[in-house]
């Protein structure tokens, strides 16, 4: 049976992360992925690093393209039923920013690294299956090209995303679960057109949310909210382009250049979280443990900060011996985790339109922004949170 010191199923930004800063350590640890490498890097999903996910890619020693490509934004904009409002990130942070360079990228680049320093990683392993990690000799299981393989490890880290085998290998008893499942989703469009703005803009319109986001100069990502029965093949480009203008402050609109998309899908909007995040010897970490609806940008950024958490205690663990660090694992990260989960709702909250609102509930939503116009203490709560609270 082969033998690594750390099993890691999932490479996603949360396992390859964690592979390498565990490498740099001095750890080995192999990493377990159900599909192929093209697919993991055709997903398109997150765009807005926290400076601490920045920070975190340069120590793994993965910085250097993010360095040169990353577009680095001291601020965004807020609309809401056409009246603009500019949150000054730079200003109202002491000088923090964030950066916008794609998952894909940052996927790209961990691949990239992990390639070069000749760690291990199995992609196509199917039905993996977690055992005796409730005792001191935890096994990882899998199929590769019809033939069951098993690997010893000392731990197991779950970085396999919301569908993953890893929650669910957890007795359901020794979980508790939290979750909010909104009414709507995000149709996403990426196309290589220029972006409108040379800042985010998040919308909030009486049809709906929008979103102008960017991958680089060139090549522009833009959301709208949509109905969870629609699907994409109902979306022609015209038509997108159509409703997201509809949704946007008339120069916004203007400026919105237009082209054939080159990547179109439905995400679903949740909040969720597992408590606790370690059982015995395998430990949750990522999308594995929570979900945060995208408006907040915080879901990659926390999957991060739970990679931070967990690769400390587990240098801790291998160079001293200490089990301190992954007896707080669980405590340390959920308390980052609430934070976030609170930050994505409230902004969910405020900029969607929900079927059900009453004309109470969309007045609180004037009154919440006529409150963040007006007040800068309350601006510098929605930057400090977006830029990312410490770890
Ligand atoms: P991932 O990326 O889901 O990776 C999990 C990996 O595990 C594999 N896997 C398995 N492998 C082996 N055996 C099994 N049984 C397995 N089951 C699954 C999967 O194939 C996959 O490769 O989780 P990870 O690494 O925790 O990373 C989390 C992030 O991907 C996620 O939080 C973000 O994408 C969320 N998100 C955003 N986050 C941000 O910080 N900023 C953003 O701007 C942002 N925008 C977004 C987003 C997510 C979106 N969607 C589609 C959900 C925008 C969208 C539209
Ligand atoms: C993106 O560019 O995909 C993106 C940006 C900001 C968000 C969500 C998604 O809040």
């Amino acid at each position: 049976m082969r033998r690594h010191q750390v099993a890691i199923i999932g490479a996603g930004p949360s396992g390859l992360l964690l592979g390498a800063l565990l490498h740099k350590a001095g750890i080995d640890a192999v990493i377990l992925e159900r599909r192929s490498r093209d697919h993991v890097l055709s997903r398109i999903r997150a765009g807005v690093l926290e400076m601490g996910t920045v920070g975190l890619l340069h120590q793994a020693g993965v910085g250097a393209r993010l360095e040169r490509e990353g577009l680095v934004h001291e601020g965004f904009s807020l609309n809401f039923n056409g009246h603009g409002l500019r949150i000054d990130l730079a200003d109202l942070t002491g000088g923090k920013t964030v950066t916008v360079y794609g998952q894909t990228e940052v996927t790209r680049d961990l691949m990239v690294h992990r390639d070069e320093i000749g760690a291990a990683t199995i992609h196509e392993a199917d039905d993996v299956g977690l055992e005796g990690f409730d005792g001191d000799a935890p096994r990882v299981s899998y199929t590769k090209d019809g033939q069951r393989h098993e690997i010893a490890c000392d731990f197991i880290a779950g970085c396999d995303g919301f569908h993953g085998v890893s929650r669910a290998s957890v007795p359901e008893r020794a979980l508790s679960t939290f979750e909010r499942v909104y009414p709507f989703g995000w149709l996403g469009v990426l196309a290589d057109v220029p972006p409108c703005s040379h800042e985010l803009i998040y919308a909030g319109h009486d049809r709906g949310f929008a979103l102008c986001s960017m991958r680089s100069l060139t090549r522009s990502r833009y959301y709208i909210q949509c109905s969870l029965e629609d699907r994409v093949e109902n979306w022609s480009d015209q038509a997108f382009w159509d409703e997201l203008r509809r949704r946007l402050d008339p120069a916004a609109a203007e400026a919105v250049v237009t082209g054939p998309s080159i990547e179109k899908s439905i995400a679903p909007l949740r909040s969720f979280v597992a408590e606790p995040l370690r059982f015995g010897r395998l430990f949750l970490v990522g999308d594995a443990a929570h979900i945060v609806p995208p408006t907040g940008a915080k879901g990659l950024n926390l999957a991060v900060g739970d990679v931070h958490y967990l690769s400390e205690a587990l240098i801790e663990f291998f160079a001293e011996g200490s089990r301190a660090g992954i007896d707080d694992y669980s405590r340390r990260a959920l308390m980052r985790i609430w934070q976030a989960e609170r930050f994505s709702w409230s902004l969910t909250t405020l900029l969607h339109r929900f079927d059900t609102m009453t004309a109470f509930e969309r007045r609180m939503q004037e009154a919440e922004f006529a409150y963040l116009a007006g007040s800068r203490n309350m601006r510098a709560g929605l930057a400090e949170n977006y830029v990312g609270l410490p770890y």
